[in-house]
């Protein structure tokens, strides 16, 4: 079901301590200043070792859900290091981004086997942020629509109606991410409209309407309300500002 949310992707940081300290710092101030039920699903997505811990600290059966950044494409086995969809679930988590463009580029995750991790999230009953964005030379070559178009085809739109219904889609524009670039809220608009219109072929219109878009890269508590006041924007994945209380709360309350 279509909902505003707010994803914070820890990506590689913090220690225990620090991990404690954040999420307790955005649980009481999302409460103080939201009259406690803020009118936003709130997922927050700690490195793995912390997921337990972290997932303690936040308030069960309300706004706030535990994810996780990645989850291997089997349910077990002799994979040293890897972590699976099953042991997610085991811990608390409801969400898993997959296909995040780090993973991407420094892990070479393609289509192929992000569509592999997708249904091994779904069948754990995991809830997967699946990420899509184009380069900076890619955009400039005029050829975002047609990579999109591409990702979502090849990565995402395999699952059936009933799986899809359990996605979230996050557009995140790799040249915007770590760099201090944002899109523009009419970019944003326009590819999230595009992506809207591209899970109504695949699937159907009532699929499209339903489902959430995020956009992510370099948004923060400055450029928020501009980008989730666009029709198609739904939210955000947020990077370096999910790791600032302050700075997350004020994306939290910015619908
Ligand atoms: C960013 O905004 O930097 C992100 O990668 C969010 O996932």
């Amino acid at each position: 079901m279509r909902k505003n949310m707010v994803a914070g992707n820890w990506k590689m940081n913090t220690t225990l301590p620090e991990a404690q300290a954040l999420i307790s710092e955005i649980v009481h101030m999302v409460q103080d200043e939201t009259t406690g039920t803020p009118a936003v699903e709130v997922v927050v997505c700690p490195p793995f070792p912390f997921l337990l811990p972290v997932g303690k600290l936040i308030p069960q059966g309300g706004s706030f859900h535990l994810g996780a950044q990645n989850c291997h494409q089997k349910a077990s086995g002799a994979f040293t290091g890897e972590v699976s969809a099953a042991m997610l679930q085991s811990v608390g988590c409801e969400y898993v981004i997959l296909g995040h463009s780090e993973r991407r580029q420094y892990f070479r995750e393609d289509d192929e086997l992000l569509s592999q991790k997708l249904k091994a999230a779904l069948a754990a009953g995991l809830k997967p942020i699946f990420c899509v964005g184009e380069t900076l030379e890619t955009r400039e070559q005029g050829d975002t629509f047609k990579h999109l178009e591409k990702q979502l085809q090849d990565g995402l739109f395999h699952l059936s109606n009933e799986e899809f219904d359990q996605v979230t889609v996050a557009y995140e524009p790799i040249w915007a991410i770590g760099t201090g670039k944002t899109a523009t809220s009419e970019q944003a608009q326009e590819v999230h409209a595009f992506i809207r219109e591209q899970i109504a072929r695949a699937y159907d219109a009532k699929a499209a309407l339903a489902t959430s878009i995020l956009y992510g890269g370099s948004c923060n508590a400055q450029n928020a309300r501009e980008l989730f006041s666009q029709p198609d924007v739904d939210g955000g994945l947020i990077g370096g500002a999910a790791l600032k209380s302050r700075d997350f709360t004020d994306i939290i309350k910015s619908f």
